[in-house]
């Protein structure tokens, strides 16, 4: 049951795509004020359980600390970072009472969950102009089904992006792309999918090719494929501002992007210097900008990644005067000790909220100050895309993610989990990360596999990887200036082809998950509190994920380790994918044990009586062959597998269903 409250003026996110009366009485759980802002508190049970806030710090359950709808461009994620690229409002509190929130909000939203009192589930917002929906179910399960349901089916990307994917900011050349080609092929390493970073553009335009490499690029995207390979371009936000540059011509000729209050285009400096931004917020400024992605789409591209949406600001003109005049002031008086705090305050160049403050959007004819919308770009801007793609390539899947997001975007594209760095804790982060985004709608998602910023090392890498060959999105990506880590650069290549092949191998049924995932409005990974709530510690753990309604998988992530400890909730099938291509099968009691697991190998459980399918050997998604699939785990159990085409759309026929047995 999902019950919908409105207070003041919300505006209207499009983020729910049911249309649902609102109440007049009172949300059964918890108190409400609107004077002087929103403020929504409910007071939580000792054990109470809150679930959800999607892409965030920290744990599955969230109680004990603050978090902040806030889309923000954050390189650093540290254990007390409060906002990350996305803004997703939605919980689950499970407990002496279970119901799930959704606070449908644009703006900035603080979330503290029992973090100042140890008791209070504490959600503010500056204005009390929004709606909630507050649901009510079985369990956290039954109200995240239903919650996805109102926001629309999840996005579904083409097969070939189940593959694997290697992406470094800094490749430039052709011969940059062909060399990542041969040596995957030549090495055994499967390999889908290489991405372009900003450097393939012309300065940092978007839509635009750098024309000493690429100017036959529809000639290299077609060499590329020949070799099963799909180049992904980046696309940012900002629009360069250079006179003769179509883009920009347009969009000021059109008025398409963001304006100041004086009504002259708002100014941000990002790669391509200075900047507009496109007003993703107007639906005709959306249908522009969209269709300009059919540029590269006629030239053979079927995937993209959008970068920079939060959006990022390097700086403004504003920004130089305000850190300027500090500056002056400073410099006259050095006495002036208490200047400091001004200084770093107003000397914030980057992304801050004044600048955010400082521009419009047109929304049905109104001017909107950007700041009280700030969540709905880069989801506008990946909407942009996804209805361009319904235009101009309706029959056939785009590959789509973004950066930032907001509820609603999962229906158009993924998203990646940002610029992590090359830490053990962060690729535990980004396991705990998997179950949150599912629940508000987000299924496909991956971390840069090896870690983006800092140095990675080669069993980082490894144990990364053989968590990657879980997630949809598997791509090893990694900043410049960093150390190199495409697996090439380090010893051993074997190991990193008997890793990245367990993923090929286990395609099959990964996808068959995704798909049945994404046409029920179901989790992919699944916390194992929402299978076993009854166990008490299953319930507490969050180390390991159910994958699918089989599996549950249990990365290893830290230093040195050669295994480590697992809990089983039930009897299950240990399966471990080892070196020379062979599964090891074991039969394991419920309770603790202690698992070994070589650099080189990939493990995971079967549930009791269940089987999964695994598939031959492949180098890329086309060669993996659905007829030609063994059963493994308990004997006796029937798998009921999906399997299309990978390229159209006809998800909804029975045809794409056969049971294995
Ligand atoms: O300011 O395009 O998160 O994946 O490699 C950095 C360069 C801009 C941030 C993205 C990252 C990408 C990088 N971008």
């Amino acid at each position: 049951m999902i019950r919908k409250y409105v207070y003041g003026e919300p505006f209207e996110t499009e983020a729910v795509v049911v249309s649902i009366p609102s109440e007049t009485a009172k949300p059964e759980f918890g108190t409400i004020t609107t004077e002087g802002g929103f403020c929504y508190t409910y007071h939580l049970a000792d054990k109470d359980r809150v679930y959800g806030l999607g892409e965030n710090v920290r744990g599955i359950n969230k109680r004990g600390f603050e978090y902040i709808s806030n889309c923000t461009d954050q390189s650093k994620h540290m254990e007390d970072t409060k906002s990350l690229y996305g803004a997703h409002n939605f919980l689950v509190i499970d407990g002496k009472e279970t119901f799930g929130l959704f606070f449908d909000y644009p703006s900035k939203m603080t979330f503290d969950v029992a973090y100042r009192t140890k008791d209070h589930l504490v959600v503010t917002a500056d204005k009390a102009d929004l709606a909630l929906y507050v649901i009510t179910g079985e369990n956290p399960l039954d109200i995240i089904k239903q919650f996805r349901k109102v926001i629309g089916r999840s996005y579904i990307p083409p097969k070939f992006a189940f593959g694997y994917g290697q992406s470094r900011w800094g490749y430039k050349t052709k011969e940059d792309f062909r060399k990542i080609v041969k040596e995957h092929r030549t090495k055994n390493v499967p390999l889908d999918m290489i991405y372009m970073d900003i450097d393939y553009m012309e300065d940092y335009k978007d839509f635009t090719l750098n024309q000493e490499e690429f100017s036959d690029f529809e000639e290299f995207v077609a060499e590329m494929k020949e070799q099963k390979i799909h180049l992904v371009p980046i696309i940012d936000a900002g629009v360069k501002i250079e006179k003769g540059y179509d883009v920009y011509e347009e969009g000021i000729e059109k008025g398409y992007f963001c304006k100041k209050e004086d009504g002259k285009e708002f100014i941000a400096t990002v790669w391509p210097g200075e900047t507009h931004f496109p007003d993703f917020l107007n639906p005709k400024a959306r249908e522009w900008f969209g269709d300009k992605y059919k540029i590269l789409l006629d030239m053979g591209i079927d995937g993209f990644w959008n970068d920079m949406n939060e959006p990022a600001i390097f700086h403004t003109p504003e920004g130089l005067e305000r850190a300027k005049k500090v500056m002056e002031e400073f410099i006259e008086d050095p006495n002036k000790q208490m200047w400091f705090m001004t200084m770093h305050q107003l000397g914030q160049l980057s992304n801050n909220p004044q600048d955010y403050s400082n521009f419009y959007h047109e929304v049905n004819g109104k001017k909107v100050c950007h700041a009280q919308v700030h969540n709905l770009f880069g989801y506008n801007m990946t909407r942009a895309a996804g209805e361009a793609f319904e235009r101009i390539r309706p029959e056939e899947r785009v590959l789509m993610f973004s950066r930032s997001s907001y509820v609603g975007m999962h229906r158009y594209g993924g998203i990646w989990m940002g610029d992590n760095l090359s830490w053990w804790s962060h690729l535990l982060m980004n396991l705990k990360m998997l179950p949150s985004l599912n629940m508000v709608g987000i299924l496909y998602t991956g971390a840069d596999l090896g870690g983006f910023g800092a140095d990675t090392s080669r069993d980082l890498l490894l144990r990364w990887l053989a968590l990657g060959v879980f997630t949809p999105l598997m791509r090893n990506h990694s900043a410049l200036g960093t150390r190199e880590q495409e697996f090439y650069q380090f010893e051993d290549s074997k190991d990193f082809a008997s890793v990245i092949s367990v993923r090929y191998r286990l395609v099959p049924y990964l996808y068959s998950e995704y798909m049945k995932a994404a046409l029920n409005d179901d989790m992919l990974f699944k916390p194992l509190a929402f299978v076993y709530p009854e166990d008490e510690i299953a319930v507490e753990t969050e180390d390991q994920m159910m994958l699918g309604n089989e599996v549950m998988i249990t990365p290893i992530y830290t230093q040195n380790a050669e295994g480590r400890m697992v809990y089983l909730p039930e009897n299950m099938m240990f399966v471990k994918f080892l070196a020379d291509g062979t599964i090891h099968q074991e039969r394991m009691e419920k309770g603790i044990h202690y698992i070994k697991v070589a650099l080189n190998e990939v493990p995971l459980f079967i549930r009791e009586n269940k089987c999964i399918p695994v598939g031959e050997k492949a180098e890329y998604i086309d060669a993996v062959n659905d007829n030609n699939l063994t059963l493994i785990g308990y004997e006796g159990a029937e798998y009921l597998l999906y399997s299309d085409d990978g390229i159209h759309k006809n998800y909804d026929t029975k045809e794409n269903y056969r049971t294995l047995k």
